[in-house]
C-alpha cells in the first residue's frame, strides 16, 4: 500500500474533477482536476531539476496559488517539502540550506541574484524561482514538461515535510513531518470540524507554517472543499469576501482587527458556518465580544509545529472561552510535574505532553535535541504549561519555555538577545514579550549599555535591521542599569515583564 498522503489527495481530487479547489480575488483558479495536471507537470519539472525521493525542496516564495501546487508535486515526487518565512534574512535562509542540504532552493523571481549568491555559499546545488502569477522559471519548466502522472510510493514514517521552528538555545530546528503525522491530523480535523465538499474556506494565512499550510490546505484537499487564496490579511478583503465564505482559519489579532471594525455584523457572517483560532492565546475577552458581535462561538484548537494539531473545542457542544478543548481523536494528553515527570491529578497546573500518530519523529540532525524532548515512551514535550478542569477541557495556562508569541509568529528571545549582544555598546540584553494590542504580544527589547558608550533605541533597531526578519524585532527597545537577577544569576523576566506591563497598553 502506497502511504504517500498525495495518494489519498488525488483520490479525493479525482472525485472532485471540474470543481474549484483554489481561486484568487484577481479570477485566477484552479478546479481539481487542473491541480492535478499541474501538480503532475511541476513534479516532472522537480525531477528534471534533479530531485529525487527524499531531497528536500527549499521554498521561500510570495503565497500564490502555485506554491500549493508546488507543495503537492513535492509530495508527490517523494520529495520533501521544506517552506520557509517569506521574511527571513539572507543569513537566515543560509542557515536553512546549510542545515537541511536542499537539492533545490526554490525563490521569488526577483530575489534570483541574492538566492543564487546565499545558495552558492550554502552548498546548494540548484536555484529556480517561482512567481505569484504563474510565472517564474519553474512555471517555464513545468509547462514544457513531460506531466510526471505517477505517485512515488512513500512509507506512512518517510518525511514530507521539515518545518523549521526556532529554539530556546537561538539555533532553529527542523521539525521532520511525516506522510502519517500530517495524514492523520489532516483527517481528525476534517471529521472534528465537518469539513465537506460545501465548504468555502477563506484563506489568509500565510503558507510557511503549520497553520496555513497544513491545518488549512490539507484539511480542504482531504475534505474536497474550495478556498479562496488571499496574499495576506487585509480587512477590508476580509469584510468584502466573508458573505461569500463558509469558514476561515485565524490568529487572534484577525479576530481582535475584525471587532474593531464597525462593519462586522452578524448580516455579514450569515453564511460563515465556522471561525477557527490558534497559534497564540485567544482571550476569553475577544472569544466573548466576538460572539456578541456575530453569534458565531470561534473554536479554538491548540496545536505546535512539532505535532500538528493536538486539541479541539467541540463542533457540537460547549466551545469554552479560554480553553482550548479536548485531545483530538487518536491523540494522547498528559500533564505532568516538571522535575518527577509524574503525571498531575486534574486540576492542576503543569507540563502539556502529547503522543499520537500526529507528533513528528524528532528534529533534523539533532538526534540530542530529539532525545531530550521526545521521550522514549513516545510523548513529546511541548513546553507549554496547562491544566484539565473538571468537564475535560484543557486551559493553556502559560509556558515553560522562553518565548515569545507576536501576532501568531514565534521569536525566540535567545536569537534576539545574541544579535543585540554583538553591538559593541551592549553590555547585556533581555528580551520579553509584553502585552499588545494588536499583536498580542509585542516583542520587547530590555538593554544594559556599557558604561560611557552612545546608545539609543533607533541605533539598536537600525543595527538588527538585515540581520533579523521584521516580526522578529522588537517593538520597542528600552534601558536599564542592570538586568534583575536570581541568587543563580538567572535573569528574572517575571520581573521585567511586570516593569513594562503597560508599555502597549497605558494604564
Ligand atoms: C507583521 N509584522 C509583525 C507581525 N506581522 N510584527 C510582529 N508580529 C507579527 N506577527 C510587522 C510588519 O513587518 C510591519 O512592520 C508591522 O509589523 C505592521 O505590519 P502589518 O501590516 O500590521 O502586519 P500584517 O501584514 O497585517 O500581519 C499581521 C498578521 C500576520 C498578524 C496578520 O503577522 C499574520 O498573518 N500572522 C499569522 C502567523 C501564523 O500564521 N502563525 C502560524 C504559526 S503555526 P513595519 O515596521 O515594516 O511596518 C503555529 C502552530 C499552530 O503556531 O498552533 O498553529
Ligand atoms: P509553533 O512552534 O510556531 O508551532 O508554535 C506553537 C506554540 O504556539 C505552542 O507551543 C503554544 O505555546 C502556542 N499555541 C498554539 N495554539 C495555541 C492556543 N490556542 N493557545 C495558546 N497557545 C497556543
Amino acid at each position: 500500500m502506497n502511504h504517500n498522503l498525495f495518494d489519498t489527495f488525488a483520490e479525493r481530487m479525482r472525485a472532485r474533477g471540474e470543481a474549484d479547489f483554489i481561486t484568487t480575488r484577481e479570477g485566477r483558479s484552479y478546479s481539481y482536476t487542473q491541480a492535478l495536471e499541474m501538480s503532475a507537470r511541476l513534479a516532472g519539472a522537480l525531477i528534471g531539476l534533479g530531485v529525487t525521493p527524499g531531497d528536500r525542496v527549499a521554498v521561500q516564495v510570495d503565497k500564490s496559488p502555485e506554491a500549493i501546487l508546488l507543495y503537492l508535486a513535492c509530495l508527490r515526487m517523494g520529495g520533501v517539502y521544506l517552506p520557509l518565512n517569506t521574511g527571513y534574512t539572507a543569513t537566515e535562509v543560509r542557515y536553512f540550506l546549510e542545515d537541511a542540504e536542499p537539492a533545490l532552493f526554490v525563490c521569488r523571481p526577483e530575489n534570483l541574484e541574492d538566492a543564487q549568491e546565499t545558495a552558492q555559499l550554502a552548498g546548494c546545488p540548484r536555484v529556480t524561482t517561482l512567481g505569484t502569477n504563474s510565472d517564474g522559471e519553474l512555471m517555464d519548466l513545468a509547462r514544457s514538461a513531460t506531466s510526471w502522472d505517477s505517485i512515488e510510493s512513500r512509507d506512512a514514517d518517510d518525511l514530507a515535510a521539515i518545518l523549521y521552528t526556532s529554539g530556546t538555545t537561538g539555533r532553529s530546528k527542523g521539525a521532520m513531518l511525516t506522510h502519517r503525522n500530517l495524514g492523520s491530523n489532516a483527517e481528525a480535523l476534517t471529521t472534528t470540524w465537518r469539513f465537506t465538499e460545501s465548504d468555502r474556506l477563506i484563506h489568509a494565512l500565510p503558507i510557511f507554517h503549520t497553520h496555513g499550510l497544513f491545518v488549512a490546505c490539507n484539511v480542504v484537499l482531504m475534505a474536497g472543499a474550495s478556498m479562496l487564496f488571499l496574499p495576506r490579511f487585509d480587512i477590508d478583503i476580509i469584510i468584502d469576501e466573508l458573505p461569500r465564505g463558509t469558514t476561515m482559519m485565524a490568529v487572534p489579532t484577525f479576530y481582535t482587527r475584525l471587532l474593531q471594525d464597525e462593519r462586522l455584523t452578524p448580516e455579514l457572517t450569515t453564511n460563515m458556518r465556522l471561525f477557527t483560532s490558534g497559534s497564540a492565546p485567544l482571550t476569553a475577552e475577544t472569544h466573548q465580544a466576538f460572539e456578541q458581535r456575530t453569534g458565531h462561538a470561534i473554536l479554538e484548537r491548540y496545536g505546535m509545529t512539532e505535532t500538528n494539531m493536538n486539541t479541539s473545542n467541540p463542533y457540537e457542544g460547549e466551545r469554552i472561552a479560554g480553553t482550548v478543548g479536548m485531545p483530538l481523536p487518536g491523540v494522547e494528553v498528559r500533564i505532568v510535574e516538571r522535575e518527577t515527570r509524574e503525571t498531575l491529578p486534574q486540576g492542576e497546573i503543569g507540563i502539556l505532553e502529547v503522543r499520537g500518530p500526529n507528533v513528528f519523529i524528532g528534529y533534523w540532525g539533532m538526534p540530542d535535541k530529539t532525545r531530550e524532548e521526545l521521550l522514549e515512551d513516545g510523548f513529546f514535550i511541548t513546553g507549554d504549561l496547562a491544566m484539565i478542569d473538571e468537564k475535560g477541557y484543557i486551559h493553556i495556562v502559560g509556558r515553560d519555555k522562553d518565548l515569545v508569541i507576536s501576532g501568531g509568529y514565534n521569536v525566540y528571545p535567545k536569537e534576539i538577545e545574541q544579535v543585540i549582544d554583538e553591538m559593541e555598546e551592549v553590555a547585556e540584553s533581555a528580551v520579553i514579550g509584553v502585552t499588545h494590542p494588536d499583536f498580542g504580544e509585542g516583542v520587547t527589547a530590555v538593554v544594559v549599555a556599557q558604561p560611557e558608550t552612545q546608545i539609543n533605541e533607533t541605533k539598536v533597531l537600525e543595527f538588527l535591521t538585515d540581520r533579523l526578519a521584521r516580526y522578529k524585532q522588537p517593538k520597542r527597545v528600552v534601558f536599564v542599569d542592570s538586568l534583575p537577577r536570581n541568587t543563580m544569576g538567572k535573569v528574572q523576566k517575571n520581573q521585567l515583564r511586570e516593569r513594562f506591563q503597560n508599555l502597549y497598553t497605558p494604564a
